[in-house]
């Protein structure tokens, strides 16, 4: 039997064992017989610990000059670049998806660290005239102090890194608690914060069920913020967890993101959209595009060419090169892709491609399921209507851009949304009317920036926007300072004829 490693919690900068002795597995969803390490299953008394030792790195880490945390964090995205393959590898084992994509997911973090780095610089405030005579008035930003990152499986590090690289460089200290499907490309992520420079305690990290850790996470009087990624039902969970705390809350949930495919489109730029909006990351994307809504003129030969193409994907291990789609998740995520197949198929939807798992050959031990295409589904079958984060898209019919505008904003949730015209026009009248907190024009509904604001309208989020400078206002709270050098009593508003 081949050596199965064992992670560590991280805390106060010990790589610690869980107090509760206990391990769990980290697998590849792609082979389960593959176990690609163990790590701690911890306690509640775990998170505390953690939270108590970010606690006292704060007073010291928010001291630091602002310009000198982001040079660590500049040596991170360093780091990060020389292990980049390393990384990638180890992601499409515990992720599954294709290496290109994983490639991606740590660019990323890479793009992350070396952006916000930056922001060590500048992490501007306002100075502005004070109303009084020889009166000065100012606003800066504040750290908040210990902030709880909690992290999904989809974008193993990208994601750590959006929330961790920002609540850094503004001086708060974090314990971050990784998804377990995938809890090793967070484990690197903050090892190599540790090489970077960054200080013992600074950074925690600590690996266990969400049922179990989520409690301290979020309700702790040392915590002063929650940060979560996850299904919009577990964000309500913890959006009410931390409310009589009076926490703040930064929540990145669900999508039902579309597609619009004009009749004046390039239709085979829009088909290759759909094909990777759709199916890239087997359709595990907050951003995914899993509804195609189409122009009638052009929806028949749209149809046949993403059925075409939906056909041609090769379903297998994200290792290798020739593989188009890997595996989902895990058993469960399996099942939900099935139960949707099934909720479609009676709803009257057309099933024109996929539908199965797929379980013989080199798939036998993995969660594949087929790329699947839906045609001739109506707006509001629950196909349409819930997210099923899996490889399976809802082609919708409509009569024009005014049809498509409403059809696509009648989601509960509002992340990315596209459209494909050759129509300045149109492009302008969808870019005011989509209710989104993402839009692309003649691209695919996946591709975020991490310089530009990411996050959505509607049950995708609480209003609050991460990546981009807007991610600064997450992690820091304002502080308006006035100074008076006049040496007298000055009345704001009073002193006013
Ligand atoms: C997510 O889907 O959870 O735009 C994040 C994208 C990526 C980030 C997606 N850059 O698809």
């Amino acid at each position: 039997m081949s050596h199965i490693p064992e992670f560590r919690n991280y805390i106060a900068g010990q790589w610690v064992r869980s107090s509760s002795g206990a391990t769990f597995e980290n697998r590849n969803p792609a082979n389960r017989n593959e176990i690609l390490g163990v790590f701690q299953r911890s306690t509640a008394k775990d998170a505390e610990q953690a939270i108590r030792a970010a606690g006292e790195a704060f007073a010291r880490w928010r001291l630091m000059p602002a310009p000198r945390r982001g040079e660590i964090l500049f040596r991170v995205g360093e780091l990060l670049l020389k292990r980049k393959e390393e990384f990638a590898q180890q992601m499409t084992r515990e992720m599954g998806k294709v290496l290109s994509e994983t490639r991606g997911d740590v660019q990323e973090a890479i793009d992350m660290s070396f952006f916000t780095a930056g922001e060590g610089r500048r992490l501007y405030g306002h100075t502005t005239p004070a109303e009084l005579p020889n009166k000065f008035a100012m606003s800066v930003r504040m750290p908040l102090g210990v902030c709880s990152l909690i992290t999904p499986w989809n974008f193993p590090m990208a994601i750590p890194s959006w929330k961790l690289i920002p609540a850094l460089v503004c001086g708060n200290t974090v314990v971050i608690k990784p998804a377990s499907d995938t809890p090793q490309s967070c484990f690197n992520l903050v090892q190599i914060c540790e090489e970077a420079g960054v200080p013992a305690g600074v950074v925690n990290f600590i690996t266990g069920s969400g049922g179990e850790l989520g409690g301290p996470l979020m309700t702790h009087a040392g915590v002063k913020l929650v940060s979560f990624t996850g299904s919009t039902e577990t964000g309500r969970a913890v959006s009410a967890a931390c409310a009589p705390g009076f926490k703040h809350c930064n929540l990145e949930m669900g999508g039902k993101n579309v597609i619009m495919v004009m009749d004046d489109a390039h239709l085979d730029l829009a088909v290759e959209g759909a094909v990777w909006g759709g199916f890239g990351t087997a359709g595990q994307r907050c951003t995914a595009a899993s509804r195609v809504v189409v122009h009638k003129k052009v929806y028949k030969e749209f149809v046949e060419k993403l059925a075409g193409r939906t056909k041609s994907l090769r379903v297998g291990n994200g290792l290798d090169p020739h593989v188009d789609m890997g595996p989902v998740i895990n058993q469960a995520q399996l099942e939900t892709v099935e139960k949707y197949v099934e909720i479609g198929k009676k709803e009257g939807a057309k099933l024109l491609m996929g539908g199965h798992r797929l379980e013989s050959g080199e798939h036998a031990q993995g969660f594949f399921h087929e790329p699947t295409l839906f045609g001739d589904v109506s707006p509001k079958m629950r196909i349409a209507q819930e997210e099923i984060f899996g490889p399976v898209v809802s082609v919708i019919p409509a009569d024009g851009l005014d049809q498509a505008v409403e059809v696509a904003n009648d989601v509960p949730y509002g992340l990315s949304a596209s459209i494909y015209t050759q129509d300045v026009n149109k492009a302008f009248v969808a870019m005011r009317d989509m209710y989104t907190g993402i839009f692309y024009v003649n691209a695919s509904t996946i591709g975020a920036e991490v310089h530009l604001p990411f996050g959505g309208t509607k049950q995708t989020g609480n209003g609050h926007r991460e990546a981009g400078i807007q991610a600064l206002d997450i992690f820091s709270e304002w502080k308006s300072i006035y100074v008076d050098y006049s040496g007298k009593l000055q009345k704001a508003q009073i002193d006013h004829d």
